[in-house]
């Protein structure tokens, strides 16, 4: 889409990188007569009376004042934020996505739990979840064999690469999400390495890195703000900073679609509000009692429809008001 950016007599267009504080840093993309080459630039615009999140595309008057408008958004990563006393908000993480990198350390032992919430956000932002698994020169084959068979049992599917930043692993493998241009979304826990991957990707020192705490392993929250970084060769990578717990926000199929299993069994039970507690005939508790499915993902699940349902109350009881 970069071919796309042009510079206008009364305005410019421009890709959010960055917002602090009511301010939006772009990224907008001019021909250098003097070399006929393309030159990467960057402009700051205040964010007044404009809904805006990091990768959208804007229009800024020629003056630099005022965003005038925001494309439509193709696709966005969005989580719950916080309460405001009132009601719950949601937070756009990033606009206009195709692929989303889950990424999980090797260095400690996968979380399945906080993939499987990774992976509802993933499917119901409209891009494609990928898994990867990265620090692989800090583990044995047999343990990246170990963590592959844990995560490809929540994964429902979706590609899975293992990489290494130190190395470069798998690095080729994961820049053809982002080639002609596409967009890939970096999530992922605190300290498991997603702005060492994207210099490593881009080929900079772009994104700051912090290492992890030695105890327990956890990282120190090092990248702050939600960060769109342009590749060379067009493409774009969008750092996010480690959130501690993943909030969902409304969800249209995404627990469907990251809990298939589940759902596939549950066409096979008696009756069709089954909750797989103790209804006769019920094919998710067989499955369980014969090994095929871990209880401990059912409970997961009910919790993210629990989740789900209690936010729906809350924004219908919002509006009722
Ligand atoms: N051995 C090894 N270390 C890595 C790798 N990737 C990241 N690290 C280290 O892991 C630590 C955390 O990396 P960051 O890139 O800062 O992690 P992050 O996910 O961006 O963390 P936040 O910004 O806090 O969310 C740093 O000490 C990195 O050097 C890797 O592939 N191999
Ligand atoms: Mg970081
Ligand atoms: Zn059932």
């Amino acid at each position: 889409m970069r071919e796309t950016i042009a510079m206008s007599d009364d305005h410019r267009i421009g890709r959010v990188k960055r917002i602090d504080r009511g301010w939006s840093t772009f990224i907008c993309v001019t021909v250098d007569s003097s070399t006929a080459g393309v030159a990467l630039g960057e402009g700051r615009v205040r964010n007044i009376g404009a809904d805006v999140a990091v990768g959208d595309w804007i229009v800024v008057s020629k003056d630099g004042e005022r965003i005038l408008g925001v494309v439509p958004r193709q696709s966005r990563l969005v989580r719950r934020a916080s309460f405001d006393g009132d009601r719950f908000e949601s937070q756009v993480i990033a606009a206009n996505i195709d692929a989303v990198f889950l990424v999980h350390g090797l260095d400690t032992k996968p979380n399945q739990r906080r993939l499987e919430r990774e992976l509802v956000l993933a499917f119901d932002s409209g891009a494609r979840p990928v898994v990867v698994l990265t620090k692989s020169d800090t583990v044995e084959q047999f343990e990246t064999k170990t963590a592959l068979a844990i995560v490809e049992a929540t994964s429902m599917g979706v590609p899975v690469h293992v990489v290494s930043s130190v190395t470069g692993d798998g690095l080729g493998t994961l820049r053809e999400y982002a080639r002609g241009g596409l967009t890939v979304a970096v999530l992922g826990a605190s300290g498991v390495g997603k702005s060492t991957l994207i210099n490593a990707l881009t080929g900079s020192d772009s994104q700051d890195t912090g290492a992890i705490r030695a105890g327990d392993k956890r990282g120190r929250h090092t990248s702050i703000a939600v960060d769109l970084v342009p590749l060379r060769d067009g493409g774009w990578l969008i750092d996010t900073p480690g959130v501690r717990a993943v909030s969902l926000w409304n969800s249209g199929q995404g627990i469907e679609r990251a809990f298939a299993d589940v759902f596939s069994l549950a066409e096979r039970c008696k009756f069709r509000d089954c909750k797989h507690e103790s209804e006769p005939s019920c094919a998710v508790r067989e499955a369980i009692n014969g090994g095929f499915l871990d209880r401990a993902r059912l409970e997961s699940m009910k919790r993210l429809v629990a989740e789900e349902a209690t936010l729906e109350r809350d924004q219908r009881n919002y509006k009722r008001k």
